[in-house]
């Protein structure tokens, strides 16, 4: 019996690295399965498991592993399956911190987006971080926009990075951050989150380009997370296709305190079930108004709030 970390997995095969560095490729036995009914996989990218090797005659090597047992984990994030299922996806477990690539242009990242993410790393009690990408490209309209995001985000006390992929530009601040860690790299299609891991480690080869992401998911292949190890030891779990995760059993009521610049006034509003939208005396409303709050932030609060989704709890 081993021990190892998965890093891959295609939905019925897993890779694994075992603790002593060897990748294994893994099948998980029936019964774990059952488990839990209502997730599509028992196991995701970033599960430490415990597996057994056996004689497998359609692999070269021979040997393939039997995940028998997961360990507890830290956290785990998840998504809907589909649209329409009530089931969800283990998305990637036991992280230790999020980074949201962001592009203020090239594509445009909107805020909205950036909130929504924000937000439900906050409810996992995932560390967010952000990452303005692409900054060789901006003109002087962008660069507005890229400060005006800065002192929103800053202000409310996420850690910022301004990097560019192509020019090499702050990515050693960015990769120092992410020595012996477990940190989930997310963002639009296109920001550069391929890019930007190759600059980190260019042993790593990764694709890169908008064209062969846009195709993929023009054939509605399922994607899954990958973890990659950079030399040094930082462990980076991509997602690409996977637009954003969400946190399925979230009440309404929860949302604001997940803004961190809401959380402190929510005992000043006049009524204990203030939905801090058009209530008299209402704190939120008026930090709002006197632009305590930033726009966009309470925008996308409202935004929140309002959605008729079958993730929220009402
Ligand atoms: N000018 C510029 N282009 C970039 C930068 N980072 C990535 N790109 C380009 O943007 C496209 C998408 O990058 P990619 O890493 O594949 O994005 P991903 O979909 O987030 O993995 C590629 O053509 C990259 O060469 C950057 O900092 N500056
Ligand atoms: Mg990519
Ligand atoms: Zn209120």
């Amino acid at each position: 019996m081993g021990k190892g970390l998965v890093t891959r997995s295609t939905g019925s095969w897993y890779s694994v690295k075992s603790d002593s560095g060897d990748f294994i490729d893994c099948r998980i036995k029936g019964k774990l399965r059952m488990k839990d009914v209502r997730t599509t996989n028992p196991i995701a990218v970033g599960d430490r498991v415990e597996y057994e090797l056996q004689y497998d005659e359609t692999t070269k090597e021979g040997v393939t592993g039997i995940i028998s047992a997961v360990e507890p984990r830290k956290n785990y994030i998840i998504r809907k399956a589909s649209n329409l299922s009530r089931e969800s996806q283990i998305i990637a477990a036991n992280i230790d911190q999020a980074f949201i690539i962001v592009t203020v242009n090239y594509p445009v990242t909107l805020p909205g987006f950036i909130d929504r993410y924000l937000i439900s790393a906050m409810a996992y009690r995932i560390p967010a971080t952000l990452v303005f990408n692409k900054i060789d490209l901006y003109t002087e309209k962008d660069c507005e926009k890229l400060e005006e995001y800065l002192e929103t985000y800053q202000s409310i006390g996420y850690k910022c990075f301004t990097v560019s992929a192509e020019k090499n530009i702050n990515i050693d601040l960015l990769h120092a951050e992410l020595h012996g860690k477990i940190s989930l790299f997310s963002g639009l299609s296109g920001v550069g989150k391929s890019s930007i891991l190759n600059r980190f480690d260019p042993d790593l080869k990764l694709k890169t380009g908008i064209i062969s992401e846009h195709h993929q998911q023009g054939k509605h292949t399922t994607t899954f997370a990958e973890m990659f190890e950079t030399s040094d030891g930082a462990m980076i779990i991509d997602t690409p296709g996977i637009r954003g995760f969400g946190v399925i059993d979230m009440g309404k009521a929860e949302i604001a305190h997940y803004f961190p610049e809401m959380f402190g006034l929510l005992d000043q509003c006049r009524f204990f079930n203030c939905t801090h939208t058009h209530e008299p005396g209402c704190a939120v409303k008026l930090a709002a108004e006197k632009g305590d709050i930033p726009a966009t932030r309470y925008e996308s609060y409202l935004s929140l709030i309002s959605e008729d989704d079958s993730r929220y709890r009402s």
